[in-house]
């Protein structure tokens, strides 16, 4: 296959997918372009049949808000042509599924790139969460959203859960969405018995617990901050938050607020893999996370993770086995089941086995097979 793959660079889950899914399509011997404003952070193109093109984002006076979607367009058109391209593979739909529509209906209309592509060139999109639960459905956004995703070829989803709420909000028939889920790379995050890290996190031989995230409001930065306060008076603990963004402050206040913020590390966006390998428990109570590739991160680290039963969280961990998940709305404090845990090792350790166990049914070859599978049907139909 010849194909565009579309994300954002940053540190986010749908880059990370979009990224390691196109290293190991290039490795299967396919020719993937992946098409940015940025390099993205786990793209490694020091490798055969993978390259990366940025997107030239227009500067003019005029413009009070670049028109990136216009700039990707086109150009997903050079790259089309250039290439040969079959197969423009959106990762979040906005706006990529947008500007994909748009540059397959320039191509399709001067029948340009039909040397190279014969049979014009196919859209596939793997929704990946808030371009379905939040920003999709916003006024703003969600008539031309809901008009890309109906054009699209092949749509894909993290989750069941994600693939239904498709169906309820943007009107998709049921059984469209494809739910492949994420798969974790098994041999960079593993346990780590030594876990240089834990002496500088916990010199004292605190538990730590820890939080990755973008720091949005959906990942209800202050359960995390409260569970951890609980846990402090319980027994010496440390809460590691890893990552950025904007409600970073409001944890930090907060931690000053109840007492706790000098057993707080703040170490902003870091390869989380050494920090996972060094922590206790991972505390993700999203108001809903579509799949939580996160979560799978740690429980691949040998780390059980508590949140909440909402969205896909509970299709990636297991409650009371591979974690502890609350039902929505009860009234169970994170903070004192996560005390509980701890202080019972013999139950702490079965369960960091079983995360481990539970996150080896995330291997990337049978999750990438099925991503091939649907890529190639997608192209044959
Ligand atoms: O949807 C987002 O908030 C962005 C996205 C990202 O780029 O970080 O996160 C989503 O995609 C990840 C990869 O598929 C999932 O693991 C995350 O659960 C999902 N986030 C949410 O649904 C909040």
């Amino acid at each position: 296959m010849r194909l565009a793959v579309v994300c954002y660079p940053t540190f986010g889950g749908s880059g990370v997918v979009a990224t390691e899914l196109a290293m190991h399509l290039a490795d299967r011997g396919h020719q993937v372009h992946v098409i940015s404003y940025d390099q993205p952070v786990r793209l490694d193109t020091l490798r055969p049949n993978l390259w990366f093109h940025s997107v030239d984002i227009g500067t003019y006076p005029l413009f009070r808000h670049p028109p990136y979607t216009l700039n990707l367009s086109n150009k997903l058109i050079e790259v089309v042509e250039e290439h040969g391209v079959e197969l423009i593979h959106s990762h979040y739909a906005i706006p990529h599924a947008v500007s994909a529509w748009q540059a397959r209906e320039v191509l399709r209309s001067s029948n340009r790139g039909s040397a190279a592509c014969p049979r014009g060139v196919k859209l596939a999109c793997t929704l990946h969460g808030t371009d379905i639960t939040l920003v999709g459905r916003e006024r703003g956004f969600y008539e031309l959203t809901r008009f890309a995703i109906q054009r699209q070829d092949l749509l894909t989803a993290p989750s069941t859960w994600l693939a239904t709420e498709t169906d309820k909000h943007f009107g998709t028939a049921p059984g469209t969405v494809l739910a492949i889920p994420n798969f974790v790379e098994l041999e960079r995050f593993r346990p780590d018995p030594a876990a240089p890290a834990r002496a500088l996190l916990a010199p004292q031989g605190q538990a730590v617990l820890t939080h990755v995230s973008n720091f949005r409001p959906v990942k209800r930065v202050e359960e995390v901050v409260a569970a951890f306060a609980v846990v402090r008076r319980r027994m010496p603990a440390v809460l590691v938050l890893v990552g950025d963004g904007p409600e970073l402050p409001k944890a930090e206040q907060m931690a000053r607020e109840l007492g706790v913020r000098d057993d707080v590390r703040v170490l902003g966006n870091q390869p989380p893999e050494p920090i996972l390998q060094a922590s206790d428990l991972f505390l993700l109570p999203s108001v809903a996370e579509s799949f939580g590739l996160a979560a799978l991160e740690a429980m691949a680290c040998g780390v059980p993770v508590l949140g909440y039963q909402a969205g896909g969280l509970p299709e990636v961990v297991e409650d009371g086995v591979t974690g502890l998940l609350c039902p929505e709305g009860s009234s169970i404090c994170l903070g004192t089941l996560a005390a509980n845990l701890l202080a019972d090792k013999p139950r702490h350790k079965a369960m960091c086995v079983a995360a481990r166990a539970q996150a080896e049914l995330f291997a990337p070859r049978p999750i990438v097979d099925q991503y091939e599978q649907a890529l190639l049907r997608c192209l044959s139909d």
